[in-house]
């Protein structure tokens, strides 16, 4: 009996601890599961920092995001990173990033990730900020994507 009670604390703790290092929850969208979803904060007087995002599309068909907006920056788009004469590069994905029938993509540090261009002010750490996400099939959706250190590793990655 005590060692039940044990257990169920136990794990009662482990999912505080992990949760409070973790995300947002996973948001359900028209059969697509976003996650893992942040924006890094912006160093000294950059005017540009890079958020991140894991979709998975669990339709039937291929879908595209296609366009980022929010009020931090005046640009927002999915660059990828190209290795060009052994130069790690950024280059801009033009139409969008396709998320395929039945996968999953991740925009994470040292991959393709979401550039914020010409930030209106600091980003600060802690702080949440709200970014429209328009995907071809699925639509429009308002994510509110907090703010963690360039160290910030993803913890809760489900590959
Ligand atoms: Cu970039």
């Amino acid at each position: 009996m005590i060692y039940k009670k044990v257990v169920i604390i136990c794990s009662l703790l482990i999912y505080i601890i992990f949760h409070s290092f973790s995300f947002a929850e996973d948001i359900k969208f028209n059969g697509l599961i976003i996650s893992d979803f942040w924006i890094k904060e912006s160093i000294g007087n950059s005017s540009t920092t890079s958020g991140y995002i894991t979709i998975k599309n669990n339709n039937e068909f291929d879908d595209y995001l296609v366009e980022i907006k929010s009020n931090i920056s005046n640009k927002a788009e999915v660059h990828q990173m190209i290795v060009e004469n052994d130069i790690m590069k950024m280059k801009s994905l033009v139409g969008g990033i396709k998320v395929k029938a039945k996968s999953i993509i991740y925009l994470k540090p040292g991959a393709n990730h979401i550039m914020f261009m010409k930030l209106q002010n600091k980003i600060k750490l802690n702080s949440v900020h709200q970014v429209n996400l328009v995907f071809q099939k699925a639509g429009k959706l308002i994510l509110n994507m907090p703010v963690h250190k360039t160290s910030f590793v993803v913890k809760n990655h489900k590959d």
